[in-house]
């Protein structure tokens, strides 16, 4: 496969963009090799700038559940532009999305727009540090919730203590709020509470962690949050930037029935631009300037191109069948990989829920970062090779999920199996 502008892309990039790429995991640091510069996209397929296309599971990380560049809501964003691309004021668009996303997920009577995942999560952990007058919170080991200071912090010595710092840049001040609890795990999350919970403002899950992989919730533990959350008087936040509108409608607190505090949301919200969410119960959420004294603001929240694209998005996907289709599909992929690994003689654990997958390279089971560690990345990342040049664009980390758009065909689905049932051979 040709990548000689891909690789001239990388060097100029390398001279003015640290790393050469906008977000770190873009970079291929941890499967090796140069990362593919991409030039357009439509439908299931990403075409790189030396021409070579992919069938693309990545998706920008979760965005494009309809595909690239779906023609209604690329019209629809032209549209939009025509008319301004932000004005700095309301608009009715954003009463628009804002209903939406209530009537998917009750929860969230009132929500905030942000322009990323990180400020939601920044700004839904200062609400209910506000709302509870207690400044801890909890977050589990191998859950990503953006880049905010507090939450770049890791697991002290022990299972689970404060937090320290787990980059340069974060003073130990920032992280000594934050305790960190292994996912799944009950009984130490209770003990935890116990313990702590005094200090304690929230606590902050993805209901199903995608950022160790794909590893789904116990339904015990999702409860046993829940219920420890409820009796010690702090707010659970369920951080679904992933989850919201990919595995169901109404995300994974639909799935699971399990009904958090706040909500963060972004990615599929925003159909492929920049949007984040917050949001809660009226009685939190009147808290926030300026109806309330918390304050947070944002130049771009709400813009109309990007609110226009996730209405557009929204709208899609609240149709007969969407779900369906994903799942049918995502069980179809899943099996195809999962046969090809077996007869390859090659340990895969594979994770799933809906059109959101997994596979670990160890034999698992993968219940938390603990267990998920224990990947064999070098295999990954062979694997991963091998796809990629055979037209297959998965995630450029084992620590990330896959994902299936409406635009995937039984084709490409077929097409995939059999370069894998290769790529496995090969390890
Ligand atoms: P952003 O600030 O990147 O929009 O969202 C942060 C975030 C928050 N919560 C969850 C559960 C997330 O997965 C993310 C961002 N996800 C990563 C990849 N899994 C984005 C990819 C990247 O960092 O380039």
């Amino acid at each position: 496969m040709k990548t000689q502008r891909s690789e001239q892309l990388f060097v100029d990039a390398q001279q003015v963009i640290p790393g050469g790429v906008n977000s770190p995991v873009r970079a291929f640091r941890s499967v090796g090799g140069t990362p593919r510069f991409i030039a357009r996209a439509k439908g299931s397929r990403l075409y790189d700038a030396d021409g070579n296309s992919y069938i693309d599971y990545v998706l920008s990380w979760g965005p494009m559940i309809l595909g690239h560049a779906p023609a209604a809501v690329t019209k629809a964003i032209q549209q939009a532009a025509a008319n301004g691309t932000s004005y700095g004021a309301p608009t009715e668009l954003e009463i628009r999305l804002a209903t939406m996303i209530r009537e998917a997920l009750p929860s969230m009577e009132q929500v905030r727009l942000v322009s990323s995942g990180t400020e939601a999560v920044m700004s839904a952990i200062r609400v209910a540090r506000a709302y509870t007058k207690r400044d801890g919170i909890l977050k589990f080991e191998g859950c990503y919730h953006g880049h905010s200071d507090y939450l770049l912090a890791k697991a002290g010595s022990g299972l689970a203590t404060l937090g320290i710092p787990d980059c340069p840049g974060v003073p130990e001040d920032f992280t000594k709020h934050t305790l960190i609890a292994p996912y799944n795990d009950l009984a130490t999350l209770d003990q935890l509470i116990k313990k702590h919970y005094r200090q304690l403002a929230c606590v902050i899950v993805e209901p199903i962690a995608g950022n160790m992989g794909v590893v789904p919730p116990t339904q015990e533990f999702l409860q046993g949050l829940r219920k420890l959350t409820d009796a010690h008087g702090m707010l659970l936040i369920f951080d679904e930037v992933i989850t919201g509108f990919r595995v169901q409608y109404g995300g994974a607190q639909t799935l699971y029935g399990i009904t958090p505090d706040l909500t963060v949301l972004g990615k599929i919200i925003g159909g492929g631009l920049p949007v984040g969410a917050y949001g809660g119960a009226k009685d939190i959420m009147k808290m926030i300037a300026p109806s309330g004294p918390v304050y947070q603001a944002g130049t771009l929240s709400g813009n109309p191109l990007a609110v226009t694209a996730g209405i557009e998005t929204l709208k899609r996907l609240n149709a007969k069948g969407v779900y369906a289709q994903l799942e049918q599909r995502s069980a179809a992929l899943a099996e195809g990989l999962g046969k090809a690994a077996r007869k390859a003689g090659v340990a895969l654990t594979q994770t799933r829920v809906g059109s959101m997958m997994g596979a670990f390279f160890t034999p698992g089971p993968v219940l938390d970062w603990g267990s998920a560690k224990k990947s064999d990345t070098k295999a990954y990342a062979k694997f991963f090779h091998q796809m990629l040049e055979m037209g297959v664009y998965f995630a450029p980390s084992q620590f990330e999920a896959a994902f299936m758009s409406l635009a995937h065909t039984p084709k490409d689905i077929d097409r995939t199996i059999q370069a894998a049932q290769q790529a496995f051979k090969s390890l």
